[in-house]
């Protein structure tokens, strides 16, 4: 990538790699400290029976990989310590049937781009309803906790929103800055770029667009802008696939390329991250719209995996959102059952449903 080599640099690396190797995910590690001992079997033990915090990386809770964290998996673990048992494991975990978003965010006409600030309470998202400035606009929603639903969406504006496409939004972790695309806006590098507005509080409304500038911008499309829960880093995508960029308090740093393991095909986008930037599910086109998922490793990610049918129907499944906690995935389908054109669905995680169950049954 053309950075520059020098001791600090070097010292940087060292230092990254430390301290993600100190949080990579070891399988039946479930109190994360990077040891698979008696102290997981006790932190296990707190969770299932006493209301202890869940597993750190909730896979690594899962030990016998069967998607459900209970008894079996101490069993497992006890079995692993102290009787030669086999080793932990951990398995990507399956998907409920996904539930239509519903009124206010999704409408008859097309929506897309569905994302949230890490806390919930603040959506953006892509819609052609009435009200827009014509071929897809930006549109903003609220969560209110006390009613449980979210507000009417607002456009965001004669700032943001023109006559022409303005696509793949997301937020700034504290819901102050808005990122999204337009195809050869004046001003830009060519082609498709990122933008972005912040929140304009003195009037209530977003304000002028600024360029992320040379270093993320270029002649070729950028799209698809993704900020990282924590606001570390800068996902995107051009034509090359999957890029990030890290904020290094004033500036976002020259890009790097997720290299063969997740750019397979150069038609993977749409990126979305957990917490700690920990797992990655993004859109690829396979003779069909996708979503997968890969998951970091420690030192890089590893081998995407396409996600099950009841999330990639024939219908096809594209911008991914995952909520921070790795629990709720929103995405955009025209599959049957929604408003009209293509709309928000959502799907939980099975292995926490099962928990639920669990509980109920007892
Ligand atoms: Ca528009
Ligand atoms: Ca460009
Ligand atoms: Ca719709």
């Amino acid at each position: 990538m053309g950075r520059t080599c020098s001791v600090f640099a070097l010292l940087c690396a060292i230092l990254y790699f430390a301290s993600e190797q100190a949080t990579a995910q070891i399988p039946g590690d479930a109190n994360a400290d990077s040891v698979v001992d008696v102290g997981d079997v006790v932190y296990q033990i707190n969770y299932l029976y006493r209301s202890g915090p869940e597993p750190v990386f909730y896979e690594c809770g899962d030990p016998n990989a069967d998607c459900v964290v209970d008894v079996g998996d101490i069993v497992y673990l006890v079995n692993y310590l102290f009787r030669e048992g086999s080793d932990p494991e951990i398995v990507y975990c399956d998907w409920t049937e996904p539930v239509n978003v519903g009124l206010p965010i999704n409408s008859p006409e097309g929506e897309g781009w569905f994302r949230m600030t890490p806390d919930g309470r603040m959506a953006v998202f892509v819609s052609n309803r009435e009200g827009t400035y014509g071929n897809g606009d930006i549109w903003h929603s609220f969560w209110d906790s006390v009613s449980g639903t979210w507000s009417e969406p607002q456009n965001c504006g004669p700032n943001v929103n023109t006559m022409i496409e303005d696509l793949g939004p997301c937020l700034s972790p504290d819901g102050k800055k808005l990122y999204y695309v337009q195809f050869e806006r004046l001003g830009g590098y060519g082609g498709w770029d990122i933008w972005v507005s912040s929140w304009d509080s003195l009037n209530s409304e977003w304000g002028e667009l600024e360029n992320l500038g040379p270093t993320i911008n270029s002649f070729d499309g950028e799209r698809s802008p993704f900020v990282s829960p924590d606001g570390s880093d800068l996902y995107f995508r051009n034509s090359w696939g999957i890029w990030v960029s890290e904020w290094n308090g004033s500036a976002w740093e020259t890009p790097i390329w997720l290299d063969t393991t997740v750019n397979v095909w150069l038609t993977e986008m749409d990126p979305s991250v957990t917490a700690h930037n920990k797992t990655l599910y993004f859109t690829r086109y396979y003779y069909d719209w996708q979503i997968c998922v890969s998951r970091w490793t420690g030192t890089a990610w590893g081998s995407p995996q396409v996600l099950g049918p009841q999330i990639n129907d024939p219908s096809g499944a594209l911008q991914p959102y995952i909520s921070p906690d790795g629990t709720r995935l929103y995405f955009i389908s025209p599959r049957p059952g929604g408003l009209g054109s293509t709309d928000v669905w959502v799907s939980e995680r099975i292995v926490t449903k099962k928990k639920e169950q669990l509980g109920e049954a007892k």
